[in-house]
């Protein structure tokens, strides 16, 4: 379902962009994104609640699906696609509990031990990361690079796979060829407010020129 219909997964951050999760959804679905992650790190619950508020109506008249990261209540009180966790976070069987079968919940994993533990819960897809290095995210765990995803892709078999971490418009049709079903990316797309639009239309065309057709 999921990854099937999309190759790129576009993360928030209103520090790095300058703008509202709102208006970060506006851009990032203007330039074709389908499915866009709300990741919030610095907000109050109530003000991430508020933002992530207005940007799932935003989404819902656009058709696009919004997955909140970490805050299995803020899903919850949406009614949001999804929840994406964090090894910290609620485990996923709790989060599957409260959001129900219908639900889109990820997780992240870092390594092939995590990423083979994953596989076993009820989770929709896995992340992997950080492929490359990445200053999007503070205390972030050793690169795998394409070596490390490539392993992963191999230990786990067709289970959907997110690759995260330092993915730009050279390197992603790499992340892509080495078993990534899509590429979940930050700076790439949101470092320049003025420029949302242009650079996801472009990773989402190059998206599509890698797609095997045959
Ligand atoms: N998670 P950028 S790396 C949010 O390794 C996040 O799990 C990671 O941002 C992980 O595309 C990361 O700017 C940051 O590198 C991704």
């Amino acid at each position: 379902m999921l990854l099937s219909e999309t190759r790129i997964y576009p993360l928030t951050d209103v520090r790095l962009s300058g703008l509202s999760h709102a208006e970060q959804v506006v851009r990032l679905s203007d330039g074709g994104a389908s499915l866009i992650q709300l990741r919030e790190k610095n907000l109050t619950p109530r003000e991430f609640f508020k933002q992530a508020e207005e940007a799932s109506n935003i989404a819902r008249q656009r058709g696009v699906r919004i997955v909140i990261n970490d805050r299995v209540d803020i899903a919850l009180a949406l009614e949001a696609d999804g929840v994406h966790l964090g090894q910290e976070d609620l485990p996923p069987e709790a989060a599957r509990r409260l959001l129900g079968d219908s639900a889109i919940i990820g997780v992240s994993t870092h390594n092939l031990e995590q990423a083979l533990r994953a596989i076993r819960l009820p989770v929709n897809y896995l992340a992997i990361g950080p492929i490359f290095t990445t200053s999007s995210k503070s205390n972030s765990e050793p690169v795998l690079g394409l070596d490390g995803l490539r392993l992963v892709r191999d230990a786990i078999g067709d289970f959907p796979l997110v690759a995260i971490g330092g993915i730009s418009h050279e390197n992603a049709p790499k992340v892509w060829e080495s078993g990534a079903d899509a590429v979940a990316v930050i700076s790439a797309l949101l470092e320049n407010p003025h420029e949302v639009v242009n650079r996801t239309k472009a990773l989402l065309a190059q998206s599509l020129r890698d797609q095997k057709i045959w």
